[in-house]
């Protein structure tokens, strides 16, 4: 599918894989992370970007309107889990400020964009998490569930001009997620990255009229009640 597609956090786990198989199948993809070194794929261009900076989202998004983009995937998010009686204001805003700032700048750059173009796609990265919770959870399903209520927000105002906002939300994968190591063995019988690929692109390849609000995903090991 030819289209032009900007990816956040994308130098490894989720996005990277993203950014490779979304660029294998056709797209043209302008990915964002603040660790860039050293990756280097075809048909992707790698720029620096920091989701919690306002210059540094405004230099990625202007990049990709540049490049008429047709889809937005806010993928780049951070975890920590402490009892609620650890929380820091130092911890609270690194995860807040990536997980749903982020969001919301990226998404509010594009938006000109969009409307300008008559629609696009928002495809959001959040979690299974986004509501339900956990001990421990507290501080990152906080982010999620307001990530998701950013996101189901953003369908209600979007609709009008023909955008089509998606929630992704995947239970355990296997990546670099809470700086464990990806492939670690006790993460075999997780979700791959190549799995939330194959969810995004259901949402990407979807008929014009249909918008896919939500996908839920989870390992067949992972045993969750909501
Ligand atoms: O994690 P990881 P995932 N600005 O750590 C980037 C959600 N999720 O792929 O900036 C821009 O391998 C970071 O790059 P760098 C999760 O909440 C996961 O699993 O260089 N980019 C890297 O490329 C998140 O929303 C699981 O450090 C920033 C990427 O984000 C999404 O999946 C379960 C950034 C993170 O790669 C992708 O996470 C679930 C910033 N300020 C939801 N901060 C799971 N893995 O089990 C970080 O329910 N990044």
């Amino acid at each position: 599918h030819g289209r032009t597609i900007a990816i956040t956090g994308a130098s490894k786990g989720i996005g990277y894989a993203l950014a490779r198989d979304l660029t294998a199948s056709g797209a043209t993809v302008i990915a964002g992370a603040r660790d860039i070194t050293g990756l280097d794929l075809p048909g992707v261009t790698f720029l620096t970007l920091d989701v919690t900076s306002e210059p540094s989202v405004d230099a990625f998004t202007a990049v990709a309107a540049q490049a008429g983009v047709d889809a937005l995937i806010n993928n780049a998010g951070v975890g920590a889990f402490m009892p609620v009686e650890d929380i820091t204001p130092e911890v609270y805003h690194r995860v807040m400020d990536t997980n749903v700032l982020g969001t919301i700048l990226t998404t509010r750059a594009l938006i000109p964009h969009f409307r300008t173009r008559g629609g696009g796609q928002v495809i959001n990265v959040t979690s299974d998490v986004s509501a339900r919770t956990f001990a421990n959870g507290a501080l990152y399903t906080a982010s999620k569930y307001a990530q998701r209520a950013v996101t189901h927000a953003l369908a209600h105002e979007g609709h009008a001009y023909g955008l089509r906002v998606t929630e992704i939300r995947p239970g355990m994968v296997d990546t670099h997620f809470g700086d464990t190591e990806q492939g670690a063995e006790y993460k075999a019988a997780w979700l791959k990255p190549e799995d939330i690929v194959q969810a995004v692109t259901y949402a990407l390849t979807a008929p014009a009229h249909v918008r896919v609000d939500e996908v839920l995903l989870h390992p067949v090991i992972q045993d969750v009640a909501y």
